[in-house]
């Protein structure tokens, strides 16, 4: 039986759970191997704790999760790697078994992490037959999704993806999922993978594949009552958008109120602003949806077409009126700065939030590139170099974009910042980080606020916990029908 430790480095807080290594133990014990968690978010002391495990425990393989290589925030541009280079050092120095590296964040960067970090092999895109498959011995060119190391440098294996169908219910069995939950104040399920959109920043369909697969809704409901049976009633859905597609999400909310789900739990996602209709806004709101979080990026249409969305703004006007007609709460992220933008674009798009407002409005200015997109090969296409006045953050020797670097359009370049300040600062409704006042914002990497209030007894989605206590909500109540509706979402 070979024994594969797998390993989570990620320190962030609020801590989210690696559900990853939940999914993967699960597929290594089917086909008959032996996992091991060994999580480092909760350690006092990261390094004592990676000695103690290797002084008593000998794998054949370890397997770590890179769930992000960065935080993806202009305003603070955090970059993991070289903590990661630290973890896979320490690793070593207990174990010669092989590393191997896998995730969201790593599979759109797996060459230059596997290069960073001296690792053994990275695993581009799902984990769950290849992980077995290396536990196993098999050979390196016969592995989907493999990047090793040859003798002329490193070769990569194209992904395959595998069928969600095809994968029995899961566990849920492995995490400390009721820590995680009690401190993280959610807990995170798939419905599905992959997305079929063409927005040009998004590096999601490299990492997810670029067709949506389906999870079974028994599965998905199976999974819930797994976390419901730990005393976890509050979830994130780790889809990119949900309701893509909208049969798939009525789907899965009819299978929850049938089961009798629904008055038990809540539950958060992200969705897009269309498809969006009051038949699947008043099915998510009997299957317990509490809020939804639309990566609506922009409000121009201009600008909609240039980053690729397949929805105008009237769309995002029309989602914005149905979500107010069912009494859900609700955020609109945006993403300001991509090409093309100017003033004009920005001020008519924070305009149109004001007026069809959204709970929360999530304000990312500058958009971070990731290699793989339409982005990143039209910033090739016009020279990554200084002398670039679309380009911040890691310029230099930065040419597959692993570091990061950002886009915001030369028309409005930095002062953009100032200028959206000066436009939402006296209006709770936008989540919007200043260059100098990171914290207390909507910057998930280590937000202090977030971490008291959930400590506090607040579960769910972070921009909702962030609304509630800037609105002095208590912490939420199930089932979120019961609870009035908040004072910018009548
Ligand atoms: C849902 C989500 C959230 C939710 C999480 C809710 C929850 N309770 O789980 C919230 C809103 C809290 C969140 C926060 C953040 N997120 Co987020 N999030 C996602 C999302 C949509 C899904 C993540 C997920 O859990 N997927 C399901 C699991 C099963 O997939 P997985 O981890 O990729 O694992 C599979 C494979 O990668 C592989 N695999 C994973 N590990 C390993 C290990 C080995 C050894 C192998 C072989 C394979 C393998 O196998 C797994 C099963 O197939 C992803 C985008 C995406 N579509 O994945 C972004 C994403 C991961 N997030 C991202 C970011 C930046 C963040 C934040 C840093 C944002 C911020 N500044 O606040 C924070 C960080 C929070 C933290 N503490 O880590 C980025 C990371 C980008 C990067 N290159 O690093 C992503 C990719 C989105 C993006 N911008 O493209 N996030």
């Amino acid at each position: 039986m070979t024994v594969v430790t797998l390993i989570n480095p990620n320190r962030m807080k609020p801590a989210v759970a690696p559900i990853a290594l939940d999914y993967l133990a699960d597929s290594l014990a089917a086909a008959g191997h032996q996992p091991e968690i060994l999580d480092l978010c909760f350690s006092k002391d990261w390094r004592a704790d990676v000695d103690e495990y290797f002084a008593s425990h000998s794998p054949d393989l370890v397997g770590m999760t890179v769930r992000n290589t960065d935080d993806c925030y202009f305003a603070s541009q955090d970059f993991f790697a070289p903590f990661y280079k630290e973890v896979v050092a320490q690793i070593r120095r207990g174990t010669d078994a092989p590393i191997v590296l896998g995730g969201a964040g790593l599979s759109v960067a797996a060459k230059g992490m596997l290069e960073y970090t001296g690792a053994d092999y990275a695993v581009v895109g799902d984990g769950e037959a290849v992980l077995p498959m290396l536990a196993g011995g098999a050979n390196a060119a016969s592995v989907p999704g493999l990047v090793y190391r040859t003798q002329h440098g490193f070769a990569s294996n194209a992904p395959e993806w595998i069928d969600l169908a095809q994968v029995p219910a899961r566990s849920r069995k492995w995490l400390d999922s009721r820590r995680y939950f009690r401190e993280g104040g959610q807990a995170g399920i798939e419905t599905k993978r992959g997305c079929d959109g063409k927005c040009t920043y998004c590096a999601d369909p490299i990492g997810k594949g670029s067709v949506c697969r389906l999870r079974p809704p028994s599965h998905v409901v199976a999974e819930m009552n797994a976390l419901l049976e730990q005393g976890i009633d509050c979830f994130h859905l780790c889809d990119a958008e949900f309701n893509m597609p909208i049969s798939h999400a009525q789907a899965v909310c009819r299978e929850i109120i049938s089961s009798g789900l629904a008055g038990r739990i809540r539950w958060y996602t992200y969705a897009s602003p269309a498809p969006f209709t009051d038949e699947l806004a008043d099915l998510m709101v009997r299957a317990g949806c509490a809020g939804i979080d639309f990566g609506a990026d922009h409000g121009d249409d201009v600008m909609l077409r240039t980053l690729g969305r397949n929805f105008t703004s009237e769309d995002v006007r029309r989602t914005a009126e149905i979500c107010h007609r069912h009494g859900i709460t609700f955020m609109y992220d945006l993403l300001l700065g991509g090409p093309g933008e100017t003033f004009d674009s920005v001020s008519r798009t924070i305009n149109l939030m004001k007026e069809i407002s959204p709970s929360r409005v999530g304000v990312s200015v500058g958009v971070r590139i990731y290699n793989g997109t339409g982005l990143a090969n039209m910033v090739r296409a016009q020279g990554v170099s200084t002398s670039n006045p679309a380009l911040h953050g890691a310029i230099e020797d930065n040419d597959d974009f692993l570091r990061p670097m950002y886009f915001i359009s030369p028309e409005i370049g930095i002062g953009v910042v100032d200028f959206i300040t000066a436009l939402v600062k006296d209006d709770p409704r936008f989540l919007h980080a200043s260059m100098d006042e990171i914290d207390g914002n909507y910057n998930y990497n280590d937000n202090g606020p977030l971490v008291q209030a959930i400590a506090a007894g607040h579960r769910g989605a972070y921009w909702d916990i962030l609304r509630r206590i800037n609105e002095g909500l208590p912490p939420s109540v199930n089932p979120p029908s019961a609870e009035k509706p908040g004072k910018f979402n009548r």
